[in-house]
């Protein structure tokens, strides 16, 4: 049901006409829960509750349902039961009854019945608490994030809206078998694997939970660890339902997201996925429309091989040919030659004398690590 009004009423959101519409078209469709896309004030829930027979939850209730049933990881359970525990503190205020919507069934999720009981004071204390276990698991993320760095291995996000087709993207590109299905945030965690590029190269690549427009604030904050990710990546692989009717507003959304997260210096390519779902007209008009965006079926598998070919490029951007000569006989020499191997594009390996001579395309933040390098073109003796 829509409703046009010049603003919301106070007592019951939508106006009182409106509301008599919709308690009878509740009871004539035997409705059981009355979801509004827009965030209530719990006077309103109250309100309509009173009048029409059943819940009624509001858009965050509803989003952080669905986030609590897609948690997997610890992190993720707990950056959940903060948000919900965030969202219903301001809500117990004088009043058993908000608390007490807490049943079961849809919309009810969240910190629980066994909760029921809880007052502020211990929910408050349960938020500190959960908070320290998060800051920890941050921590040992960041140790994580810095040993990746000092790998000097590229990291690619996937990010784009829910339903997008990034869970089916990495599992293609990982040949990983993560949870991808017609749900809506399917995946909550940051999921990260390692995938070898066909020139033997090796690439993070991370697949994120999907954005949605108007994310509400409480969520913005509690998933910021999450998104996080994404302000860190080499790339981000912007997944777009090609085929989604909303995709213009999809595209949207998800780049003002980035930007509320911090993840508007990431460079971005775009890659239209579903392509399998257009027609040869549609497929032209997003070829002539974005020249440089990838399309791709992560279904079938199509324009997979150009998209890595495509990220290849981009991620080898940021690299500088050197020739570096190794000591063939050194055991430190030949675990550099095999570090090498992994993250450089190799151009040409010579062994003479008993040394290694070998010319790579290195990526610039690895080319302190390495051992004596040198800009091809420029005699040994210059440097
Ligand atoms: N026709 C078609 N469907 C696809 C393609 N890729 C993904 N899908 C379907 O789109 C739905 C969503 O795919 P997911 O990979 O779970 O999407 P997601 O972006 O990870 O979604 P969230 O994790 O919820 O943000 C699933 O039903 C997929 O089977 C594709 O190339 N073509
Ligand atoms: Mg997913």
């Amino acid at each position: 049901m829509l409703q046009e009004r010049p603003k919301p009423d106070p007592a019951t959101f939508i106006g009182g006409g409106k509301v008599l519409a919709l308690a009878a078209a509740c009871a004539e469709a035997d409705i059981d829960v009355v979801i509004c896309d827009s965030e209530l004030t719990p006077a309103q829930v109250r309100q309509l509750e009173d009048r029409l027979t059943g819940t009624v939850i509001d858009r965050t209730q509803l989003i952080l349902d669905i986030f609590a049933r897609r948690a997997r990881t610890r992190e993720g359970k707990w950056q959940v039961e903060l948000a919900q525990l965030k969202y219903l503190l301001p809500r117990l205020v004088g009043s058993g009854a908000a608390l007490s919507r807490l049943g079961g069934g849809i919309g009810t999720r969240g910190p629980g019945e066994t909760k029921l009981e809880t007052d502020r004071r211990r929910i408050r204390l349960r938020i500190k608490t959960i908070q320290r276990e998060i800051d920890q698991v941050r921590q040992r993320r960041t140790q994580l994030r810095e040993r990746r760095q000092k790998q000097s291995v590229p990291i690619v996000a996937l990010v784009g809206y829910t339903n997008a087709g990034k869970t089916t993207l990495f599992n293609r590109l990982t040949r990983e078998q993560a949870v991808a299905s017609d749900a809506l945030f399917v995946t909550l965690d940051p999921l990260l694997r390692r995938v070898r590029l066909p020139d033997r190269r090796e690439l993070l690549i991370s697949d994120t939970v999907g954005f949605i427009d108007r994310l509400p604030h409480a969520l913005i904050a509690a998933f910021r660890a999450t998104l996080e990710e994404v302000g860190e990546a080499d790339l981000a692989l912007h997944v777009i339902d090609a085929a989604n009717p909303d995709r213009d507003q999809q595209i949207g959304a998800v780049r003002r997201v980035l930007e509320e997260v911090g993840a508007a210096e990431v460079q971005v390519l775009d890659v239209y996925n579903k392509a399998d779902a257009l027609t040869v007209d549609e497929r032209r008009r997003i070829g002539d429309r974005d020249p440089t965006a990838a399309l791709v079926s992560a279904r079938t598998g199509e324009g997979v091989d150009e998209l890595i070919q495509m990220v290849v490029s981009r991620v080898a951007l940021d690299t500088r040919r050197v020739t570096i000569s190794f000591d063939g006989g050194d055991n430190f020499d030949r675990q550099q030659i095999t570090r090498l191997y992994r993250v450089a594009r190799v151009i040409s390996h010579v062994a003479a004398d008993g040394r290694i001579i070998i010319e790579a395309d290195v990526p610039r933040r690895y080319i302190e690590r390495l051992t004596t390098p040198v800009p091809t073109g420029v005699a040994t003796d210059a440097m």
